[in-house]
C-alpha cells in the first residue's frame, strides 16, 4: 500500500461534526464523477479523511469511501459555509466540471460552473489558509482542451505540444480550464497583491492537463474524447458503435489508474522541485482506427463504424496529436507505465470484459 501523503491529517479529537473542534479534511468536488470515485478510493486506502461534494446523491459505494458528503452546487456559498462549519480544509481536489461537448450546448452554464465554481473554491482555500495560518494545497485537473491548434496541417506538424504552445482553445470548456489555471497562479502568487495584511502563498496550486481518459469502470458523458471509452465499452457489451470522429483522428489518451496516480504523485511532490504550476502528462496517441482494431481484437464480433460529426470533429482536430510531458518527468518523476497495447491487454480488456460478463 502507498504511504500516506504528507497532507493526511486525520481528526485526532474524533469529535466529528457535532464536536467543538473541527476535523481536518481533504475536500473532493465532483466526487460522483468518473475521476471522483477513483480519487476517493485512493484517499481511503491511504486513510485520508475525505469530504465529498457533488451535485447529485453519491452512490453507496462512493459514499462509503468518504467521511462526509455534501450534496449541492459548488457555486452555492451556503453549501461551502455549511461544510466549513464542520471541517477545516487543508487540501482540495477540485474535480467538478462540465466537459467540452456538454459545455457547447450551454456555454454560459459551463462558465458559471467551471470558472465560478473554481473561483469559489480558490477563495475558500485562501480563507482557510488565512484563518489557520497554513497553505492549502489545490489540485486542479486541467485538460488538453486548453489547446487550440488552428488546422490539421499544423496539428500534424506540431507533434508533441509543450505547455506554452497553441493556447487558443476552441471550446468554452477549454477556455474555462485555461482560466482556472490562471486563477490558480493568481491565488498562489499574487492574491490580494496590494493588501497590507496579505497572506503569502495562501494556495499551493498544482495542475495537470489530462489527455482523454479511459476507464474500465465507467463510461464518460459530456466529453469529446468520449469516442475512445465509448467504443471499448460498446464493443465489450456487444453493442454496435458509430464513432463520431474520422478514423485518422489522433489525440493522446491515458488510463484512469494512471491519471489518478499522476494526480497523487503531483500532490505529494516537494514544492521546491516544481518549476511550473501546470504540467502536461502523456500516455499513448492512437488514431481512432487503431482503437477500432484493438477493440475488435479484444472483443471479437465488435461492430465499429465511423459516422463523423462535423462539430465534435472540429473540437478534436483542435487538440494536439500528443503532448510534451518532459517537465513532469523532470520535476516530479512522472513516468507513464501503459503503452496502448498494455493498457488494452492488462487493464481495459480484462476489466471491461468482467464488467459486462
Ligand atoms: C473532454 O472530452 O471534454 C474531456 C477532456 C479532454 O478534458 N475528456
Amino acid at each position: 500500500m502507498n504511504p500516506p501523503l504528507p497532507s493526511s491529517i486525520d481528526a485526532a479529537d474524533g469529535t466529528g461534526r457535532s464536536g467543538l473542534r473541527r476535523s481536518t479534511a481533504v475536500l473532493v468536488t465532483g466526487a460522483g464523477g468518473e475521476m471522483g470515485h477513483a480519487v476517493l478510493r485512493e484517499l481511503a486506502e491511504r486513510r485520508i479523511n475525505a469530504v465529498a461534494i457533488d451535485i447529485r446523491e453519491l452512490d453507496p459505494d462512493t459514499r462509503a469511501l468518504c467521511r462526509d458528503a455534501f450534496i449541492g452546487d459548488i457555486c452555492d456559498p451556503g453549501l461551502l459555509d455549511r461544510l466549513l462549519a464542520s471541517y477545516e480544509i487543508d487540501e482540495i481536489h477540485h474535480l467538478a466540471a462540465l466537459l467540452s461537448t456538454r459545455g457547447e450546448f450551454a456555454p454560459e452554464t459551463a462558465h458559471r460552473v467551471n470558472v465560478g465554481g473554481t473561483l469559489n473554491l480558490l477563495h475558500l482555500a485562501a480563507e482557510q489558509a488565512r484563518t489557520h495560518g497554513r497553505t492549502v494545497r489545490f489540485l486542479f485537473p486541467s485538460s488538453i482542451a486548453v489547446y487550440g491548434v488552428p488546422d490539421l496541417a499544423t496539428k500534424r506538424r506540431a507533434g508533441r505540444v509543450r505547455e506554452d504552445q497553441f493556447l487558443e482553445p476552441r471550446t468554452m470548456y477549454g477556455v474555462n480550464k485555461l482560466e482556472g489555471e490562471h486563477l490558480g497562479r493568481y491565488y498562489e502568487r499574487h492574491y490580494r497583491l496590494l493588501a497590507k495584511d496579505r497572506t503569502p502563498m495562501p494556495v499551493d496550486f498544482r495542475s495537470i492537463r489530462f489527455p482523454g481518459i479511459l476507464s474500465a469502470e465507467t463510461v464518460p458523458s459530456g466529453g469529446t474524447s468520449d469516442y475512445g471509452p465509448e467504443m471499448i465499452h460498446a464493443a465489450a457489451s456487444g453493442r454496435a458503435y458509430a464513432c463520431f470522429v474520422r478514423p485518422d483522428t489522433r489525440i493522446p489518451f491515458t488510463t484512469m489508474p494512471e491519471a489518478i496516480r499522476a494526480l497523487l504523485e503531483l500532490a505529494a511532490a516537494p514544492k521546491q522541485s516544481l518549476s511550473r504550476i501546470v504540467y502536461n502528462i502523456g500516455g499513448f496517441s492512437p488514431s481512432a482506427e487503431e482503437f477500432r482494431l484493438l477493440a475488435e481484437r479484444a472483443f471479437p464480433g465488435a461492430e465499429v463504424s465511423f459516422a463523423p460529426d462535423a462539430g465534435r470533429q472540429s473540437i478534436v482536430d483542435s487538440w494536439p496529436e500528443d503532448v510534451d510531458d518532459s517537465a513532469a518527468r523532470k520535476d516530479w518523476g512522472w513516468a507513464p507505465t501503459h503503452t496502448l497495447e498494455s493498457a488494452f491487454e492488462e487493464y481495459l480488456a480484462p476489466s471491461v470484459r468482467s464488467r459486462y460478463a
